[in-house]
């Protein structure tokens, strides 16, 4: 029998600097039950979930940041209720957060993903690889893009866990934009991707039209998910952040590349599809059949380099 369970992107609208973890905690759960009563039994939540977007902002005091913004632990008694709701409906859920953690006496900081079971268990940790932006100060810019002096580059790999009756994987924000993370997911049977999201209406670095930037969220999604023959589910914190505009444009894509489901609005909202998790499967075993197709001794140069070099051809 084929394998379908219903699923969710809870899209969440603006949270403020003035917006405490418990408002965003209660945010959250009110989504967690809008997506019960759609039936969902699966959802994902954004990326940094619990507080503004506050890469846009340049703090010269490390502890202030600590204080304002990361989880020490997770859950943690703010953020406690919406495991307890979730646990209560019987529902598993992607959250995305700030990590401060103690490895080996070292403090170090993650963008980081969890996988929550229906029973309240984490399941998986994901820390974001792919940290977008710029470390230095940038005070003649509109607004900062600081994950590389926030976050160290995650330790944890592109791992899958079995959840759910599915191979899962997680993936964050800026990862979307590398065909590498979801193919290494896809390597290890990822048969659903779950990703958060906060991004800047505006480019910072360039000009760029807001719609243009949106269509390459949508056809980044829709490659990744065919490509891959996985389930993907993106969700956007989005709206205006003290003034910063973030798009919306939550997904759910199914392994056809075709968008199921879409949010409309840049506030609170959930989107659900019954998705047959079993599709994944049967493209699996077909055009993207990796193991008869796939020709990874030329593939050499993905690992071997970094930067794009121009190496000619010498002959024919
Ligand atoms: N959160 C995050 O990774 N946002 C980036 C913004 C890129 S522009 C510096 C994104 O890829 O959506």
């Amino acid at each position: 029998m084929a394998r379908h369970l219903r699923i969710a992107a809870a899209q969440l609208g603006p949270l403020h600097l003035a917006d405490s973890r418990a408002d965003a905690t209660a945010r959250l759960v009110r989504l967690l039950r809008d997506a019960h009563a759609m039936g969902a039994r699966y959802v994902v939540f954004p990326e940094l979930a619990f507080t503004t977007f506050f890469p846009r902002y340049w703090y010269d005091d490390q502890d202030e940041v600590d204080r304002r913004f990361y989880e020490f632990t997770m859950p943690s008694p703010e953020t406690q209720p919406l495991f307890d709701e979730a646990r209560k409906l019987g529902i598993g859920f992607y959250v995305g957060y700030a990590e401060r953690v103690v490895e080996q006496g070292v403090v170090r900081r993650y963008n980081t993903a969890i996988l929550v079971g229906p029973d309240g268990r984490i399941v998986g940790k994901y820390r974001k690889i792919h940290l977008p932006g710029h470390a230095e100060h940038k005070p003649e810019a509109a607004f900062q893009h600081l994950e590389k002096k926030y976050f160290e580059v995650g330790n944890l790999g592109f791992r899958v866990w079995k959840f759910m009756d599915m191979v899962a994987g997680m993936l964050i924000c800026n990862d979307r934009r590398w065909p590498e993370a979801f193919r290494v997911l896809a390597l290890q049977g990822a048969e659903i991707v779950s990703l958060g999201f906060n991004t800047p209406t505006e480019n910072l670095h360039y000009p760029e039209p807001p719609a243009l930037r949106v269509h390459h969220h949508l056809i980044m999604a829709q490659s990744m998910a065919f490509q891959n023959a996985t389930w993907l589910v993106e969700t956007a914190k989005c709206g205006f952040e003290d003034g910063n505009r973030m798009f919306g444009h939550s997904l759910i894509v199914a392994p056809t590349g075709e968008i199921v489901a879409k949010s409309v609005s840049e506030e609170d909202e959930v989107i659900c599809f019954n998705a047959d998790i079993d599709l994944a499967c049967d493209l699996k075993r077909t055009m993207f059949d990796f193991a008869a197709h796939r020709r990874p001794e030329h593939y050499r140069l993905i690992v071997d380099r970094v930067g794009a070099e121009v190496t000619p051809a010498e002959g024919p």
